[in-house]
């Protein structure tokens, strides 16, 4: 069984209650319960955290380096468009990584044009809404099902 670990950044815990015509109805326990489910029919163990504190983010990748995670899913928010940090640690514990958007960062303002993490993924999804966490994740397991038959 593969492990992947999906990471929510700050203020996605306001998924469903807020701003629904930018990020959709679905609430954040809707969406790791779909991708869940999703996981689940591919034998993929899923973890789901989220946090509003960059430090939290980064403790839970370092984390990842020594719990098993093959994989992380990351929609950083908008610690995409700040964070050294939490770009710091992605390179750290080297794990491949796919960064999932639910707009479309790069048709709104241009501070979210720039990402600190891009560079380093394998992969970004984004304007999908929570499709995109779906997508990311089946992108993922193909992936893994690629190095598995190489
Ligand atoms: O589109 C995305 O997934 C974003 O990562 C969402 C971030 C934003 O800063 C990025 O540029 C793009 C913002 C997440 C805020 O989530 C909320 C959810 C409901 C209500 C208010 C905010």
């Amino acid at each position: 069984m593969v492990a992947v670990l999906v990471l929510h950044g700050p203020n996605l815990n306001l998924l469903g209650s807020r701003e629904p015509d930018i990020y959709g109805p679905a609430t954040l326990d809707q969406i790791n319960a779909q991708m869940a489910r999703f996981a689940a029919s591919y034998n993929v163990d899923l973890a789901c955290f989220q946090s509003n504190a960059e430090h939290e983010l980064v403790d839970r990748i370092q984390q990842a380096a020594d719990d098993g995670t093959e994989w992380i899913l990351i929609n950083p928010a908008a610690f995409t468009h700040t964070s050294v940090a939490i770009r710091d640690a992605l390179a750290a514990v080297s794990l491949p990584f796919v960064e999932v958007h639910l707009s479309n960062p790069d048709s709104r303002e241009p501070f979210r044009h720039h990402s600190y993490l891009s560079d380093l993924a394998i992969g970004k999804i984004c304007g999908f809404g929570p499709d995109s966490y779906l997508l990311g994740l089946q992108a993922i397991i193909n992936k893994i099902d690629a190095s598995r038959n190489s």
